[in-house]
């Protein structure tokens, strides 16, 4: 195999990637050749324009921890952060108050919005971007495709009880960082995502793939919006590539993030199988050859088999790269028959 992609969110994808990227440089991986090329397809549903600036945090999870410039303990900005300038907002009063940007992740959002500004879509910002973090130590063999250059905003409906309506629809990022998704979230609506195009690269990435990978990222809101760009669902249905995933469910509880709240809120069941069989096989209108669920989740292989997926159980925490190589050979393993 030469040609892996993967469409990823945030955290759990940005982890997942520097796994497979060990596996790949360290030979763990059965059939996939050393020089082979990694295609990330990222989320950029959970953007947004804050302070003038417009902010990609899932594009930046990746990108920062791919380039080892992430803060390690955070999981997203930049480390060996200062926050002066957030402190600076906060003297003039300027909200959102409850979203901090660091110093030096500011420089991102300025080149990626004066970029914006002249005239350059999303993927070519992030190509120039990546050319400070991700050439330099992988060369053509790693590339950061946004889902689409078009505006993708995620809005969560929540309970409002002083609203005619009872609800109260927030950006994603405020559900997330400002309501911690303590509250239920009613529904998700992707806004935007109906009339966005594929970004450049994106439908070829697919359709040229030896194996396509949805990594243990939320299923709804990272996942889920990249596959909701029209076009890509049917590129993963329609390629000739393998196309395994892995559950971001184990023993019944997100792992990270809050896949819970958004499989609640679209009716999904909250389990590896519920997962796996959302995605569903693409014998059957799905996009799946096969599913990987954690050890602990066993008993629920058969279930999944049924509902016409392959499916396995490995350990599925990412503790190091080494453990996340070998979740990657495993899923590999799963739908190539090695
Ligand atoms: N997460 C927080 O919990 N608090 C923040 O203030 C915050 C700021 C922030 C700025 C830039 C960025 O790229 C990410 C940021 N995040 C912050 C993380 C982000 O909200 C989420 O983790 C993702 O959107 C979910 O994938």
């Amino acid at each position: 195999m030469k040609k892996l992609t993967v469409l990823s969110g945030g955290m759990g994808g940005a982890k997942f990637l520097q796994g497979l990227l060990h596996g790949i440089a360290t030979g763990r991986l059965p059939g996939v050749s050393p020089d082979a090329q990694v295609s990330v397809i990222a989320n950029n549903g959970d953007d947004w324009w804050v302070h003038g600036l417009k902010v990609c945090p899932d594009l930046d999870t990746v990108m920062y921890t791919l380039g080892e410039g992430i803060d390690p303990v955070r999981g997203w900005g930049r480390r060996e952060e200062t926050w002066s300038a957030k402190e600076e907002l906060a003297a003039y009063g300027v909200e959102p108050t409850w979203f901090g940007l660091g110093d030096r992740d500011i420089a991102t959002h300025l080149v990626r919005t004066q970029m914006l500004e002249a005239g350059y879509p999303l993927s070519a910002v992030t190509e120039a971007l990546c050319r400070r973090w991700l050439a330099p130590r992988y060369g053509d063999r790693l590339r950061l495709l946004p889902m689409t250059d078009d505006r993708v905003e995620t809005h969560v409906a929540v309970d409002d009880e002083a609203s005619p309506s009872g609800l109260r629809v927030v950006h994603f990022q405020e559900y997330w960082v400002r309501l911690r998704a303590a509250q239920p979230a009613r529904t998700v609506a992707m806004v935007g995502l109906e009339s966005a195009r594929p970004a450049p690269g994106v439908l070829e990435a697919i359709g040229e793939a030896d194996v396509v990978i949805l990594p243990p990222s939320n299923p709804v809101v990272s996942v889920g919006t990249i596959l909701g760009v029209p076009g890509v669902r049917d590129a993963v249905r329609a390629t000739d590539a393998r196309v395994v995933g892995l559950s971001p469910i184990v023993g019944d509880r997100h792992v990270r993030g809050m896949a819970e709240q958004m499989l609640t809120s679209i009716g999904v069941e909250v389990s590896a199988a519920g997962v796996g069989l959302h995605y569903g096989p693409r014998t059957a209108g799905g996009v799946l050859d096969g599913w990987l669920v954690d050890e602990r989740d066993r008993a629920q292989v058969a279930r999944v088999e049924e509902g016409g997926l392959a499916c396995a159980a490995a350990p599925l925490m990412m503790t190091d790269h080494d453990a996340t190589a070998a979740m990657a050979a495993a899923a590999l393993d799963l739908v190539t028959g090695r």
